[in-house]
């Protein structure tokens, strides 16, 4: 017999970890998802790791799917937003996605916030500004990068341009597939669902992970991220002249948003510092 259709169609959001090599801290971040709103299913894509992350993960309550090699955190997250799909049922709508990093450990817990606006129907995409890292590194070049690329495409500008720690609506997901691969797929991702006019809201969260450093293994990280996102942006047909200090990326905020003052812009502040971007009208 067919089983009755519930009165009420109920909004759930599932947690995908895209995880390399996390034995270390997965345990902790995917007990910590507990706390966060609306979420029924926890999933780890362990990518090709050779160490215990898929085991630890199963542990922890997670399901687990594991690619047998690393093909990237692009790839996972397609695979993960794929087996949620396979999981969600007809009688209510498409699960939200919320990403999280596998090495956000308990502060994962405070992610909440990404949720609601999306449950509210206020955003389509929430990404989490994060506080300033202990022992963060890099010099800002790649987000500097990342951040006029998105200014140039979408019309506002970023404060957390690579944050991956996001939630978006299926549609909205979708809407940016085929993901770019490697480092640029946040990037992209902000490119493409801007430029199609869904809001956007950047949300401050206290989540703290393990930031790159000053060292060779960090520098060689920060190199990947740059080509990445330089890929990802040329190939999505922006030019981006260099442009690298701290400084440069300070004036490029307030002369992009001058530049940007011809046409619909969107910008609320509420409680929380919530931002909503909607790419302002062409005339
Ligand atoms: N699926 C998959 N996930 C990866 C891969 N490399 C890293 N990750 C995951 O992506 C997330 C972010 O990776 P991190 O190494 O913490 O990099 P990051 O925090 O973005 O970079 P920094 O801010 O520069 O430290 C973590 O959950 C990692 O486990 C990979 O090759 N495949
Ligand atoms: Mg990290």
């Amino acid at each position: 017999m067919p089983r009755a259709r519930r009165s009420t169609p109920q909004q759930r959001v599932a947690v995908i970890i895209p995880a390399k090599n996390e034995a270390g801290r997965i345990a902790s971040t995917i007990r910590a998802t507990a706390a966060l709103p609306a979420v029924d299913l926890v999933l780890v894509v362990d990518d090709g790791s050779a160490d215990a992350t898929g085991q630890i993960s199963r542990e922890a309550g997670a399901v687990v799917v594991r690619h047998p090699h690393n093909r990237g955190k692009a790839e996972a997250m397609e695979t993960g937003a794929a087996v949620v799909a396979m999981r969600d049922t007809d009688d209510d709508p498409p699960r939200h996605l919320l990403f999280l990093d596998a090495d956000l450990g308990d502060s994962a817990a405070n992610a909440g916030p990404l949720i609601a606006p999306i449950m509210a129907e206020e955003a389509d995409l929430t990404i989490a500004v994060l506080p300033a890292q202990h022992g963060a590194g890099g010099h800002g070049f790649v987000v500097n990068l990342a951040r006029r690329a998105i200014a140039r495409a979408a019309g506002w500008v970023p404060k957390a341009p690579l944050s991956g720690i996001r939630c978006l609506t299926r549609k909205a997901f979708e809407s940016a597939t085929p993901l770019a691969r490697g480092w640029g797929v946040e990037t992209a991702k902000t490119i493409a669902l801007g430029r199609a006019g869904f809001d956007v809201q950047e949300i401050p969260c206290e989540l703290r992970h393990r930031a790159s450093g000053k060292d060779l293994r960090s520098q060689m990280h920060r190199a990947a991220q740059y080509r990445d996102v330089l890929l990802a942006v040329s190939a999505r047909g922006l030019r981006i002249a260099a442009q690298h200090t701290g400084r440069a990326a300070s004036g490029l905020a307030s002369g992009e948003w001058s530049r940007q003052g011809r046409g619909r812009r969107r910008e609320q502040e509420r409680p929380g510092q919530r931002e909503t971007h909607t790419r302002p009208s062409q005339t």
